[in-house]
């Protein structure tokens, strides 16, 4: 059993949660996708859909935006909710196990048909990794996604 909490989801929801990789395992198997590859042939592992997190935590219908936040790098994105509420998921499990930090772990949010980086709003950097709060929120939040070629360059030789 790993009682550790892994994602923590607050802002606009009526039941802000903290989770653990149990939690996530335990959630409706309508919820998950149980093999991501089928989805999106380069990835690997298990998810949630983002959908079925908001719906259990009750989030706010009205709220139209969500920060997804990694305080391991410190790297967050601030994003429109609609058009990846229904696209999104995240993927917490490899073979049984929490996500490996290597792959994104312990949670890593994934959008499968992203714009390419810096492209649009909703692109690949937002496909944040090491993730481990998701706040949804009235206003635009925090984002410090690269901007520009150089920074994304840089960005990209620490990984
Ligand atoms: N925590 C965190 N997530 C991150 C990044 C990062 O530096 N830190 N880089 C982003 C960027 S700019 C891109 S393009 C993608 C790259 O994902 P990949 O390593 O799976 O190719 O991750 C995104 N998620
Ligand atoms: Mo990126």
């Amino acid at each position: 059993m790993d009682e550790k909490t892994i994602l923590k989801i607050e802002g606009e929801v009526k039941r802000p949660s903290m989770m653990t990789f149990n939690d996530l395992e335990q959630l409706d198997a309508s919820v998950q996708i149980v093999d991501v590859s089928a989805v999106d042939p380069s990835r690997q592992g298990g998810a949630v859909r983002l959908s079925g997190l908001l719906e259990l935590v009750g989030a706010s219908p009205d709220a139209p935006f969500i920060g997804i936040h990694s305080s391991h790098d410190d790297f967050h994105a601030s994003v429109p909710l609609e058009e990846l509420r229904e696209r999104a998921f995240l993927i917490y499990r490899l073979d049984g196990q929490v996500l490996p930090r290597e792959k994104g772990g312990p949670v890593r949010f994934y959008i499968p048909d992203h714009a390419s980086c810096k492209a649009d709003d909703i692109d690949e950097c937002a496909n944040v990794k090491f993730v481990d709060h998701i706040e949804i929120t009235n206003q635009r939040g925090f984002d410090n996604r690269p901007q520009d070629e150089e920074e994304h360059a840089k960005l990209h030789g620490h990984q």
